[in-house]
């Protein structure tokens, strides 16, 4: 339920919603580490700690792994998680589950367009399960190492990212952050979608953000905003760094890692690849918390590791 609330928010507020699900945290680069979070066996209960809006939808499209449940303590696959792309089986020689490629066209039927994903090689396919399956097929090889998955939707034609309409993103991308941050605030009472240490900061957002009351904002007026209320604007850009840098928590956010946020956002907002890509100012591929901190305009001394956690 919440999910929808705030993702109705979100889109009411700026176009910038960021529904989406766990499964594209899956989508892996090929780091070793990495790779064996994911293949390793997972407890079914992962706890949700610090509960991201971005990637609350988890689970909803685990159809896609279903197993048989006939022999529920005898099948060594039920309790067996495979990452995206891959299904469990049963090793007959030892009878130990394994994880192998998933065959595409066991995925199930996409229910709609909406189920569309685009890759990076431009090419539309039916839903996720699809893209993954493609993807673990091709594991191993060049191609399968340079394709993720871009954005959710059918490929379109995404229009360049010009300068001027750059330097808006960070803009409404803050305020939207901001935003989350107290809608999320506000229908906590005991649902514990923030630590109490959150809470404390969130709450003087929360009553500053009473003033500058909600509707469209211009542009100008968040630029007004963030160099008269810049304190309000820290703790949100920390935040959400360490939402997305779970995988793992090491102050790294990899593309990966990034794309519970830029999926949903690219067929939104066309300068989300532009922005991030940018964001990686040494282009080493991964964006270090002082490189996000600096790309919304968070000053270096107000970095603080400790804020992310
Ligand atoms: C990607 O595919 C879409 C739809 O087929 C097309 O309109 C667009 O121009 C393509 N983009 C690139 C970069 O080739
Ligand atoms: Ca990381
Ligand atoms: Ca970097």
């Amino acid at each position: 339920m919440r999910v929808w609330i705030v993702v109705a928010l979100c889109l009411a507020g700026h176009a910038m919603a960021a529904p989406t699900e766990e499964e594209l945290i899956v989508e892996e680069e090929p780091m070793v580490e990495e790779e064996l979070v994911v293949e390793e066996a997972v407890p079914e209960e992962e706890t949700t700690v610090g509960i991201n809006p971005v990637q609350i939808e988890t689970g909803e499209f685990d159809e896609a792994i279903q197993i048989e449940e006939d022999f529920p303590a005898e099948n060594p696959c039920l309790n067996h998680h495979c990452k995206k792309g891959k299904v469990c089986e049963i090793d007959e020689e030892n009878n130990s589950p394994m994880c192998v490629c998933q065959d595409p066209s066991s995925c199930p039927a996409a229910a709609g367009e909406f189920e569309h994903v685009c890759g990076t090689d431009n090419k539309t396919y039916d839903s996720s399960c699809h893209f993954f399956a493609t993807k673990c097929a091709l594991e191993g090889t060049k191609k399968g190492h340079k394709l993720h998955l871009d954005y959710l939707g059918a490929c379109k034609f995404l229009e360049t990212c010009v300068d001027a309409e750059l330097s808006e993103f960070p803009l409404r991308m803050r305020d939207w952050l901001k935003n989350v941050l107290v809608t999320l605030f506000e229908r906590d009472e005991d649902n514990n979608l923030l630590t109490e240490k959150q809470k404390v900061r969130v709450q003087k957002i929360y009553e500053n953000v009473k003033r500058l009351q909600s509707g469209e904002h211009s542009l100008d007026l968040l630029a007004h905003d963030f160099e008269k209320n810049y304190n309000m604007y820290i703790f949100p850009v920390h935040w959400q760094f360490g939402e997305l840098d779970q995988h793992p928590a090491d102050g790294f956010l990899t593309h990966t890692e990034l794309a519970p946020l830029r999926a949903p956002l690219i067929p939104m907002e066309h300068c989300t690849t532009r922005f991030f890509d940018e964001c990686d100012a040494d282009s080493d591929k991964y964006i270090a918390l002082e490189e996000w901190a600096a790309c919304f305009g968070i000053k270096e001394e107000d970095i603080d590791k400790d804020m992310v956690l």
